[in-house]
């Protein structure tokens, strides 16, 4: 009888993602909003590389426009705030965007996605380089729905 090595197939994706250290976006991920024509966040990591970078752009054939959002609290109240002229991205650093944390909310996001889907999600940097991730797409209410 064949059986199939769960344990195994873990070892090997790990493998494989520290195969790989100078991508500049991991864990790359899109919440669906839950109405349609609502606009969907991305989370990410980031990480830098040799040099000093700054992000100023990110875009995804499936997409309208995509937004960088920070959150701020003021009065004891969360908001989001846009991140303006681009976001550094220092030479080796780790920059993660998550549900209550930085964020890029993503207008105008094709009606037919949905969750598994892979998207394409494309970041430019001001020195002109650019790196395209696959997020996966995760439903609206589905893991890291809730504290943002
Ligand atoms: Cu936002």
């Amino acid at each position: 009888m064949r059986q199939f090595s769960p344990v195994l197939a873990a070892f090997s994706l790990l493998a494989s993602c520290n195969a790989a250290p100078d991508a500049a976006v991991t864990d790359a991920s899109v919440r669906l909003p839950a109405v349609k024509g609502n606009p969907g966040a991305a989370y990410f990591t980031l990480h830098g590389g040799e040099k000093d970078r700054t992000l100023v752009k990110i875009t995804s054939p499936v997409v309208g426009s995509a937004e960088m959002h920070d959150m701020k609290t003021e009065n004891g109240m969360a908001m989001m705030v846009p991140i303006e002229g681009g976001l550094p991205v220092p030479k080796g650093a780790t920059i993660s965007f998550q549900s209550g944390g930085k964020h890029v909310m993503l207008y105008d996001l094709k009606p037919d996605l949905k969750a598994g889907d892979a998207i394409a999600l494309t970041f430019e940097f001001a020195d002109g380089s650019k790196e395209t991730a696959s997020a996966k797409a995760i439903a609206a209410g589905g893991e890291g729905e809730h504290s943002h």
